[in-house]
């Protein structure tokens, strides 16, 4: 009967969209468990759609192949009631380790604290779950809008009127926009005069709209903090059609290879980005679950530190790609974040 009710539960898992896994052999010196191999950790996202994300979930699974992990991915779809199932199929699963990536903390709140009272060790990543047993992977979300508002000031002076992309829930987002709040009342003559934004399944096109109506509403508009990719995407987009690029810079977090061939095309409005390699906070994100699976000391914030990224510097670098920045920028390419002498940290 346990054998059925396993394999129901396995079938389940597969119609409500796990993506797959990968088992290897396990690592010699390695603690328990993973010196055998194949411990079954489960990746859960809140958004899959977009570029972040993908790269994100890459570095995750490269790290762990390193690990002998067999990650079973599952899709979140901007659905918090998925990804709320999907937290019960990996605790009905078995798995050792939760990574939970993103989400709404008030839809997963209680059964996350299911997965702990049943033994599984979870790891956040950008979702505060104020939970003293779950660290939380984060990007250092000030420094990432700091750098961007600077470079901000360093082109365009301290007094001008700004567009603003931000939806509130979403803990980097939410922190992004404390060093906002906190930069206009540094900066009195710089004038939030349009708010927007929207996270959902066609995050840019929909942001993109609604950046439209504001630029246009507001035409004495020349700045735009737009603090993820996405959003950045669509008011390029909206700049564009407006026939205003030359006239708004739009300053962002995230980096893709498509970004890069967005922000160094002739013309783009979209002048600088401030970003941590994705892959490499997916990476960081199975070490600190592997870390926690292993008995080991896990600190309770976990930062990636991200570097700025101008236009200039990366048309005069003649950066491409991701691979071409991670050659160029060392930094770019590794994080020193929750590692240990048994964990194979290089995913270049
Ligand atoms: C809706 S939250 C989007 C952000 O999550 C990640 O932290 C990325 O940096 C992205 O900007």
């Amino acid at each position: 009967m346990q054998h059925l009710n396993r394999l129901g539960i396995v079938a389940g898992a597969i119609s409500f969209g796990l993506l797959g896994s990968a088992v290897a052999a396990g690592i010699e010196g390695a603690p328990s468990p993973f010196d055998k191999g194949g411990v079954q950790i489960a990746l859960i996202s809140y958004i899959s759609a977009g570029d972040f994300f993908q790269s994100y979930q890459a570095g995750a699974q490269a790290q762990a192949k390193q690990l002998g992990i067999d990650l079973r991915v599952f899709p979140g779809r901007q659905n918090a009631a998925e990804q709320r199932e999907q937290i019960q199929q990996a605790i009905n699963l078995g798995v050792k380790g939760i990574v939970i990536d993103h989400g709404l903390p008030e839809s997963i709140g209680d059964i996350v604290q299911q997965a702990i009272d049943a033994g599984i060790k979870v790891v956040a990543f950008d979702v505060n779950l104020n939970n003293p047993e779950i660290p939380q992977v984060e990007q250092s979300d000030h420094e990432l809008a700091r750098l961007a508002l600077e470079q901000a000031v360093k082109d365009n002076g301290s007094s001008f009127q700004a567009g603003y992309a931000y939806v509130a829930g979403f803990a980097p987002l939410d922190r992004r926009n404390e060093t906002w709040e906190t930069f206009k009342s540094k900066n009195p003559d710089v004038v939030e005069k349009a708010r927007f934004g929207i996270v959902s399944d066609t995050t840019a096109t929909s942001t993109s709209d609604q950046a439209k109506a504001a630029l246009a509403a507001n035409p004495k508009i020349t700045v735009v903090f737009a603090p993820y990719d996405e959003f950045a995407r669509g008011v390029k987009l909206a700049a564009r059609d407006l026939g205003i690029a030359d006239r708004v810079k739009i300053y962002s977090a995230d980096v893709s290879t498509a970004d890069i061939q967005e922000i160094t095309e002739d013309g783009s409005p979209w002048v600088a980005t401030a970003a941590t390699n994705p892959a490499v906070v997916g990476a960081v994100s199975i070490r600190a679950i592997a870390l926690k699976v292993a008995g080991s000391v896990v600190p309770r914030q976990i930062v990636v530190k991200p570097a700025l990224l101008t236009q200039t510097a990366l048309r005069e670098a003649g950066v491409k790609t991701i691979e071409d920045l991670a050659s160029k920028l060392p930094s770019f390419s590794t994080s020193d974040a929750v590692t240990a002498d048994w964990i194979p940290a290089k995913l270049y």
